[in-house]
């Protein structure tokens, strides 16, 4: 089975796909009906250069960009690698959590600028972690792997999910409530219509003074223009991994002192992303083989 990546995926298990070609889809020019399987990051997949595809392999967990409706209403069959990434993608919210909350960058940068010119109790005082409150939008995979980790610096978990579940991991809130309640929000929900824009101005506005919102899911999840606003009067922090415009992150957030910025690292780890490939792969050949998908995307 001919399969186009558009990249070399990272790992050894990319080298156990026998017939396949690198390419980045910018740089197909004209149709390939020859391709029956395509190996993407997340991109918006041409179907009209590919006639022939029969299986799009999305290396990732989050499939947004890819056309799914389009994919399906072909008959073109779609994986992700739901699982091997959590571990990665919370240690990075905690990362953020902690760089945001106690204001690692600003004191790396006084540092670096040789402005560190007082004794240790010379300002930078931060909002203590332990003991605060921790709301969690969507605990799924990665949410539940975040709260877990809030237990170790004896955070209080609040959640917010679609469907309310039974767990012990933290209380349940109605969104608006988590937002007023927490100190600190992470958002884990994936983007679907239902999500685009779900902290709008309004619940925003809902979060207290100085409290941390913290994104590694996607940038369309919370209105940017409205976070810019909130971020540049200083009334609250952020810790953003994920952005509208990627790679573009908007120019007003550049120079804030209350944000720290990455981009996109939740699952760049070597071991995350060598087992994101190996999932891949081995879905594109159970495919070949005709045997069940690993992991499908749910229906
Ligand atoms: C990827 C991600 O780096 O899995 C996801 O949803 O956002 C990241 O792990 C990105 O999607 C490229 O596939």
């Amino acid at each position: 089975m001919k399969v186009l990546a558009t990249r070399r995926y990272p790992g050894p298990a990319f080298e156990e796909l026998e017939d396949v070609e690198v390419q980045p889809l910018s740089e197909l020019r004209s149709t390939r009906p020859e391709i029956e399987a395509l190996a993407v990051a997340n991109e918006p997949v041409p179907l009209d250069l590919l006639p022939g595809l029969r299986l799009v392999a999305n290396f990732g967990v989050g499939y947004d960009r890819l056309g799914v409706d389009e994919l399906r209403s072909r008959g073109v069959a779609v994986t992700n690698t739901p699982g091997v990434l959590d571990a990665a993608t919370a240690d990075l919210a905690f990362a953020l959590i902690l760089a945001t909350r106690r204001r690692v960058v600003e004191g790396d940068q006084r540092v670096r600028a040789g402005a560190w010119s007082g004794s240790w109790a010379d300002g930078l005082l931060a909002e203590e972690l332990t003991g605060s409150t921790l709301g969690i939008i969507g605990l799924g995979r990665i949410g539940r792997a975040v709260a877990r980790r809030a237990q170790g610096f004896e955070l209080r978990v609040l959640y917010t999910q679609r469907t309310r579940i039974d767990t012990d991991l933290g209380e349940y809130r109605e969104l608006d409530d988590l937002l007023a309640e927490a100190d600190i929000v992470s958002i884990h929900a994936p983007r679907t219509p239902e999500t685009t824009s779900l902290l709008d101005a309004r619940r925003l506005s809902l979060l207290k003074d100085g409290a941390v919102l913290v994104n590694t899911a996607r940038g369309e999840i919370v209105d940017e223009t409205a976070l810019v606003g909130e971020l540049v009067s200083g009334r609250i922090r952020a810790g953003l991994d994920v952005y509208v415009h990627e790679p573009h992150v908007p120019d007003e957030l550049l120079a804030l002192p209350n944000v720290v910025l990455t981009p996109h690292l939740g699952s760049a780890t070597r071991q995350t992303r060598e087992a994101m490939t190996r999932l891949m792969v081995e879905n594109i050949t159970a495919f070949e083989r005709g045997e069940p998908l690993i992991t499908p995307i749910p229906d």
